[in-house]
């Protein structure tokens, strides 16, 4: 599991490339200018990123989650907020070509897979977040049809995306009343909020998504009526470990500017990297990210093997990378002391992005909830 394989170093030189030459030149412009690189997500759709682990003959490219979380990582080397968008994308595709029938999958997948359209999860509401299961977006059936009403809070990529999964209630209270049911853009009554102003995703944008009797055909539906919330949460444990590869991968990158940075640094008459306090400070952040990665393949391969103990593992992978990784970025933030803090170095938007990936996709509080109930099951 830990030795890569001679296609697994060829993925990551590949991605590496693209992150170093299609992501880091601009991610810094990005920021500022809350630019949601189309021409970049079609380049990387058409390097087999759109589909990552969706079936190739609607276009995927067949890989493992553990082939994934390695990708993620390196786009996250060249802009994390990149790489989480495309992240919650994959995911996206992965449910249609998972829950989707042939026809739906022929449908939606292949425009994904190549990202010429892009994908959103609407999942939050403004008053269900943690407690999604509580959500209230209803989806009533008419005929053929349903009729979505509600409001869907802090949606990613709205507005520019062309297919929406929308986790809606179709029957009883509670999770087993909640179907997952594809909007494309366009439909009428479908409408966005504002681009909500964040600390750190600038690069993408985040809206609500608003359904005013939308209507839409019932064979929209992905798997049965009630089966919504667990395709959603099967969708997010991937969703997790992917975020936590985003966070390793922009600290992997922040640790490393440090490390240059204070080897050529100087002060009190020698190079900074010579303060031992310094360098144990690298050597602990070096082993902090380690550690996560570590973690983080083992949840991978529970996820690719069906493992029993997946979800509790992806949860606590995504907890321990997360945390590492705004821990790790903070502290090369410090390391480069002034400099650090101003936006042409790039750190301080790196601990801006990473400090999101705490909270969403499931909070780090949740994620001790999913282990702790695990943890009290057994
Ligand atoms: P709340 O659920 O109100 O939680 C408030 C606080 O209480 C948190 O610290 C939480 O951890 C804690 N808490 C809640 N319940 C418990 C408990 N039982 N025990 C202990 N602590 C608890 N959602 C989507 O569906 N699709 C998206 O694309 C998407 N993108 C996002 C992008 C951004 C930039 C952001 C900020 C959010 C995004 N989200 C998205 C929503 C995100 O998943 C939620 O914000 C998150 O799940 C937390 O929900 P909440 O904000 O309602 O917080
Ligand atoms: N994988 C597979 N199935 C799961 C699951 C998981 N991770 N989590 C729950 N389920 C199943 C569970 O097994 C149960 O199935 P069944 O009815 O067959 O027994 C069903 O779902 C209901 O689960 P619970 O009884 O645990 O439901 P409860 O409401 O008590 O708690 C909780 C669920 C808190 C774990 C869930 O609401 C949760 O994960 N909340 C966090 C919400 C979240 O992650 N939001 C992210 C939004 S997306 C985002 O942020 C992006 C950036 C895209």
């Amino acid at each position: 599991m830990f030795e890569l394989t001679d296609e697994q170093h060829a993925i990551v030189d590949m991605v590496r490339s693209f992150a170093a030459e299609s992501l880091a030149p601009q991610a810094v412009t990005r920021d500022e200018t809350k630019h949601f690189p189309l021409d970049v997500f079609a380049a990387a759709g058409a390097l087999g990123m759109g589909g990552i682990y969706v079936r190739e003959d609607v276009g995927g490219s067949g890989l493992s989650r553990r082939d994934a979380v390695l990708i993620f990582e390196e786009l996250a080397h060249g802009d994390p907020s990149i790489a989480a968008y495309m992240s919650i994308h994959n995911m996206v595709a992965w449910m249609i070509d998972t829950f989707g029938t042939d026809d739906q999958r022929r449908r939606w997948v292949p425009g994904l897979a190549s990202m010429e359209s892009l994908g959103s999860y609407c999942l939050t509401e403004p008053d269900a977040g943690s407690d999604a299961a509580a959500l209230r977006t209803r989806a009533d059936r008419d005929g053929d049809e349903y009729v979505l009403n509600g409001v869907k809070q802090f949606v990613s990529g709205a507005g520019a995306s062309s297919v929406y999964i929308v986790m809606a209630r179709t029957g009883d209270p509670g999770s087993g009343g909640i179907s997952a049911i594809v909007v494309p853009a366009g439909t009428p009554g479908l409408s966005f909020g504002a681009n909500e102003k964040k600390m750190g995703w600038n690069a993408q944008p985040t809206r609500q998504v608003i359904l005013d009797n939308v209507r839409v055909p019932v064979g929209n539906r992905l798997g049965a009526e009630g089966d919504g919330f667990g395709i959603a949460m099967k969708g997010l444990n991937g969703g997790r470990i992917n975020m936590g590869a985003c966070s390793l991968g922009g600290a992997q990158w922040a640790l490393n500017q440090a490390v240059r940075y204070l080897t050529e640094r100087s002060a009190f008459g020698a190079p900074l990297i010579e303060r031992q306090a310094l360098l144990f400070e690298l050597a602990d952040m070096d082993t902090e990210l380690e550690t996560a990665r570590t973690l983080l393949w083992r949840a991978a391969d529970a996820l690719d093997r069906g493992a029993p103990d997946r979800v509790r593992l992806c949860a606590m992978a995504k907890r321990v990378a997360t945390d590492a990784g705004f821990s790790v970025a903070n502290r090369a933030l410090q390391l480069h002391g002034g400099y650090g803090y101003l936006a042409d170095y790039g750190i301080e938007k790196v601990v801006r992005d990473l400090r999101v990936h705490q909270i969403l996709e499931g909070s780090n509080e949740i994620m001790r909830l999913i282990i702790g109930r695990a943890l009290t099951e057994q």
